[in-house]
């Protein structure tokens, strides 16, 4: 047979040459909503090289996979927040030796969206330490959002728990993206968390779906859970009526004095793989390999990116730990061949639902 003597030619092990481990999760324009945890955890259970394969396979069907998104953030409001995720330097409720400070000028947030802006972030995320916003700090901000897009820069916020009225005050004032994690299972929630619930996370991210503004949900990995919790994670999220268009996967930044300050960090071949599935789940978000860069290789990155993360937060600063510096990831995005991806114009109306 000829395609034999060409493959022994070529030196291909013809009986190892497996078809695509499972079929990519969005063939066609088909997104799921529907994911069941044995399918979920079959994903973590792949043999890596699989599972990697597979999630760039679906990656490059709705990106160009050398292109990564750039958000800067800014801690808007610092500390003293009432709420005791068991994660957070933020928290009231534990010694972090973090000191409180008061919502920041909008002049003040703008000079620095302005600072973000020249050194090449597309989108400004604003985050507030608070349980809620008070519906005294709804004029500062919409300025703010109104700023931020008066640069031409995409707005993200992320500031607790929304009432309606105050959604649509943020939706009104043009904010593009609007962050709010579920951070983990429903069921280690309450480990992690003991001030409210996760349904009270499920009932804002619906009031800012139903608003029109883009959402940024995702979570945690390094806090103790186990794998099963990762899969209910991604399954909590991808199973949303209409996917989150921004997935934010946090490597925790242990905080001294907090309840998870002394965690171990977590292997990295399982924070990859978290990040393989949420891109096989999710195959149109942008999936943001968020907090934890600063503790992680290069080698990790790339494998994260390889796994289907195209988004980061740039800047030497998060919200009250360190990124890495400038010079550090241009020097990254040199070594990879990757290019800043270009932001996009909200797409109101256009949730990535069942059926898009
Ligand atoms: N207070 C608002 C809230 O909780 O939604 C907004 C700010 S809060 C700091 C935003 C998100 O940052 C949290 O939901 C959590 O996922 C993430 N985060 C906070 N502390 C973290 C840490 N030490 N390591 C990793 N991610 C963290
Ligand atoms: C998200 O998922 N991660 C960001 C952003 N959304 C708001 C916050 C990371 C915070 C890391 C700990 C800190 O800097 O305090
Ligand atoms: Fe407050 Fe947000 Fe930190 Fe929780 S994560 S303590 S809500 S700032």
């Amino acid at each position: 047979m000829l395609w034999l003597r060409i493959a022994l030619f070529l030196r291909i092990d013809v009986m190892r040459v497996q078809p695509l481990s499972s079929p990519p999760a969005a063939q066609a324009d088909t997104l799921r909503h529907d994911w069941q945890r044995e399918e979920v955890q079959a994903l973590f259970d792949k043999p890596f090289n699989d599972l990697i394969f597979d999630a760039q396979c679906v990656h490059r069907q709705f990106f160009d996979a050398n292109e990564v998104q750039k958000s800067t953030l800014l801690s808007i409001k610092t500390g003293g927040c009432p709420e005791d995720c068991g994660y957070c330097s933020q928290s009231a409720k534990f010694e972090t030796g973090l000191s409180a400070s008061k919502l920041l000028e909008v002049e003040t947030v703008l000079a620095k969206a302005r600072d973000a802006k020249q050194a090449g972030a597309t989108r400004y995320c604003m985050g507030a330490a608070w349980r809620n916003p008070k519906d005294r700090d709804m004029d500062a901000l919409c300025a703010m959002v109104e700023g931020v897009k008066e640069l031409g820069m995409e707005s993200c916020m992320t500031l607790g728990m929304l009432s309606d009225e105050q959604t649509e005050q943020l939706a009104t004032a043009g904010l593009d993206y609007y962050n709010h994690n579920i951070d983990t299972s429903e069921e280690y929630y309450a480990t992690v968390v003991t001030t409210r619930t996760f349904q009270d996370r499920l009932d804002t991210l619906a009031r800012v779906r139903e608003a029109g503004i883009h959402v940024c949900s995702g979570g945690i990995v390094g806090m103790g859970e186990g794998e099963s919790d990762r899969v209910g994670m991604l399954m909590a999220l991808a199973n949303l009526p209409a996917h989150p268009e921004s997935v934010p996967i946090n490597m925790l930044m242990p905080i001294d004095g907090t309840p998870l300050g002394g965690s171990e960090q977590i292997d990295m071949i399982d924070f990859v793989r978290t990040v393989a599935a949420a891109r096989i789940m999710m195959p149109r978000s942008v999936v943001r390999l968020s907090a934890g860069r600063e503790h992680m290789s290069e080698e990790g990155q790339a494998l994260c990116f390889l796994a289907g993360a195209n988004s980061i937060f740039v800047g030497d600063q998060l919200l009250t730990t360190k990124n890495p510096e400038a010079d550090k990831d241009a020097r990254l995005f040199a070594r990879l061949g990757l290019e800043p991806m270009a932001a996009a114009p909200r797409q109101t109306g256009a949730p990535h639902a069942a059926g898009d």
